[in-house]
């Protein structure tokens, strides 16, 4: 017994049977069918009918397993090992119909119920980002309206794309008309780039979301959005939804609408790490597009964040309390000087405080 459960079935052990050998699973894990019931299932969603601009994320899934090989048990920052100590497992893949947008989200809507009902936290691996929405309404169903994070370049609270109102960049819309989202727990993080419009900021903050946007990872810092996130979640029921093109094209170039100036993957595993503790109630990561990847790197980055993510979820099942924010002294024990070496300000939250305390920059703050 570990953790009052069954001894969990862990992935084999990569110092007797090496990591690239028959069929895989995400981490080598075993399958659902395998094992009695699993904490958590993950499962993949091979559905890209969603797309506005690159084809390609129904390859993501596997592509993510693919690049999975080399992740190991023990969690070094949260002196946990989420692998073994809990019984993860993989669920293979949600049917979905490439034709049939509409078909396809009560598919996803049932599996995920499926899967939820037998009491397991899905770490869901996509696919493009409109899968999302039937994701949320699966998970609402069983606790209410779920505060959101989402880590993405885009805001995907559009309205119409081509006439349809469903597409990879409409779900937390559509989620928030639904009821589906816990609205004013909400927040944007990574959002950067040029937009259609200031009235989508606007739209958007109505729909209940607050943003952190990319440009201002710099002056925040990972403990400045860590603590924005927590305080804007707080203990409630949460949803991660990671776009992986919330990372810069340098650290996820195999992704369907790459935007330079995006977070590094040590960035994006600090602040979701973050939410050691949190009540994760499930997760997607989405947006992988093999076709345009190189080496494997977007792919790693997938298999990290669904780690990390995994790792957040065994955490809260672990009853691992958050852990309180740094005294600000102690993040930052000498403050930075005024001036830069080459003797410009410095451009800091301190120096210039041009990082407002919530919602949108400048005149957009709802009135
Ligand atoms: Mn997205």
């Amino acid at each position: 017994m570990i953790n009052g459960r069954p001894t969990p079935v862990g992935p084999p052990d990569a110092t007797h049977s090496p990591r690239y050998v028959n069929a895989t699973t995400f981490a080598r894990l075993p399958r659902l069918d395998q094992v009695p019931r699993a904490d958590i299932a993950v499962v993949g969603v091979p559905f890209d009918s969603g797309v506005t601009y690159r084809p390609g994320a129904r390859f993501g899934p596997n592509h993510v397993r693919q690049s999975s090989m080399l992740l190991r048990p023990y969690h070094h920052m949260l002196d946990l090992a989420p692998l073994t100590e809990f019984q993860i497992a993989d669920a293979g893949d949600i049917p979905v119909n490439p034709f049939d947008m509409a078909e396809t989200i009560e598919s996803i809507t049932q599996g995920a119920r499926d899967l939820l009902a037998t009491g397991a936290r899905l770490m869901t691996i996509g696919g493009d980002h409109s899968i999302a929405f039937p994701l949320l309404r699966a998970v609402a169903e069983k606790h209410g309206p779920v505060a959101v994070v989402h880590f993405d370049a885009h805001l995907d609270t559009w309205d119409i794309d081509f006439g349809q109102c469903h597409s990879h960049g409409t779900p937390f819309r559509r989620a928030a008309e639904a009821g589906y989202l816990d609205r004013d727990h909400c927040l944007h993080i990574g959002i950067r780039g040029p937009q259609f419009d200031k009235a989508d900021l606007t739209a958007d903050a109505d729909l209940g979301f607050e943003i952190v946007y990319g440009e201002w990872i710099d002056d925040l810092g990972i403990d400045g959005v860590v603590e924005r996130m927590r305080a804007r979640l707080g203990d409630r029921p949460v949803y991660v939804s990671v776009d992986i093109d919330v990372l810069d094209p340098a650290f996820a170039p195999g992704t369907g609408t790459p935007e330079c100036g995006g977070l590094s993957s040590r960035e994006l595993l600090a602040i979701l790490r973050g939410m050691a503790g949190l009540n994760v109630v499930s997760a997607d990561l989405v947006e992988v597009a093999p076709a345009y990847d190189h080496a494997e790197i977007t792919g790693m980055a997938g298999a990290r964040v669904s780690y990390e993510l995994i790792s957040v979820m065994a955490a809260h099942l672990a009853g691992i309390a958050p852990t309180p924010p740094a005294e600000p002294a102690m993040r930052v024990a000498t403050p930075p000087p005024a001036v830069t070496a080459q003797g410009r300000p410095r451009n800091t939250a301190q120096g210039r405080p041009r990082i407002p305390t919530q919602g949108p920059p400048g005149d957009l703050a709802p009135a």
